[in-house]
């Protein structure tokens, strides 16, 4: 067995291997950017639909928002509706004496990424998406271009990678970045971003799961950024809606892709 431990061999098994899985993501059915509770949660019901789904996560860690809980206490919040899908991912809760639940949210985050990796999705770690791709005829979105975050946050000029999809998701949270981007550089898609407003919880949940669904042809959003795009107003530490809103986009995207 000495000798297999070779730095030589080292090397070459990343090189090769990595290549072949980025050569795999370049075409894909669904591009999830965000790997947060609403794009993690929709990855996992499309993977399990069958579609091939890559997340692109600019940082080196799952979660998103989730992970440092309530103000960085370590519990987050449920409630009723979003039971079932707690259920589905094998997290545990609590029910409170409040008619809510609470949940670890490092277990959430856990829990979450790993049923959509064994569900077979693919998460790319520290890639960040920085523009789109369309075609005009018949006008839609059809990929991203996207970058390894060392790159992008040292301003670089390096061009980036193309991946083609069926379906593209904005999960990036507050910022909405991708609908952002498609506003600013695909004006004839006539997306207006509205943004965020202040705090109304049981409102904004009910509003983001049921403002959750196609911006344009190609492009879907879920989540926080659901807010942000139409203009809602933010919920704060009770994640209920994220998960609901990425089930919803997820059975939106499965009814589309399904019937083209
Ligand atoms: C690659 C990117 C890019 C990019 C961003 O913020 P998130 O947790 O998003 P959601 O919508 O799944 O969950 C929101 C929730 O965490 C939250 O903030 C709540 C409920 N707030 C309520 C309130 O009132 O404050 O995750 C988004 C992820 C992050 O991990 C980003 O790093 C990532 O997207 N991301 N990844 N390319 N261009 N932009």
């Amino acid at each position: 067995m000495m000798g297999l431990i070779r730095e030589l061999n080292i090397s070459r098994a990343i090189i090769r291997y990595a290549l072949r899985d980025l050569e795999e993501i370049s075409g894909v059915d669904v591009v999830i950017v965000g790997a947060g509770p609403s794009g993690l949660t929709a990855s996992y019901y499309l993977a399990k639909e069958g579609f091939k789904v890559v997340v692109f996560e600019r940082r080196f860690s799952f979660g998103g928002g989730t992970g440092p809980g309530g103000n960085l206490l370590p519990r987050i919040v449920f409630q009723e509706e979003a039971r079932s899908i707690l259920d589905e991912f094998g997290v545990k809760y609590i029910k409170t004496e409040f008619g809510l639940y609470v949940a670890d949210p490092a277990e959430v985050v856990a829990k979450l990424a790993c049923r959509a990796i064994d569900a077979g999705v693919r998460v790319l770690l520290g890639a960040n998406v920085q523009d789109l791709v369309y075609r005009t005829s018949p006008l839609r979105v059809t990929g991203v271009m996207w970058v390894w975050t060392p790159i992008h946050e040292g301003g670089y000029h390096v061009d980036p990678l193309y991946t083609e999809s069926r379906a593209v998701v904005d999960a990036t949270g507050h910022d909405a970045e991708v609908v952002k981007i498609a506003s600013r550089k695909i004006p004839e898609l006539k997306i207006e971003v509205k943004g965020e407003k202040s705090g109304f919880a049981e409102l904004s949940e009910r509003l983001v799961v049921e403002n959750t669904g196609r911006v344009a042809p190609g492009l879907y959003v879920t989540g926080m950024a659901v807010g942000s795009v139409y203009g809602l107003p933010r919920m704060g530490p009770i994640f209920g809606g994220m998960l609901l809103s990425g089930r919803k986009v997820a059975s939106i995207i499965t009814h589309d892709l399904k019937s083209t």
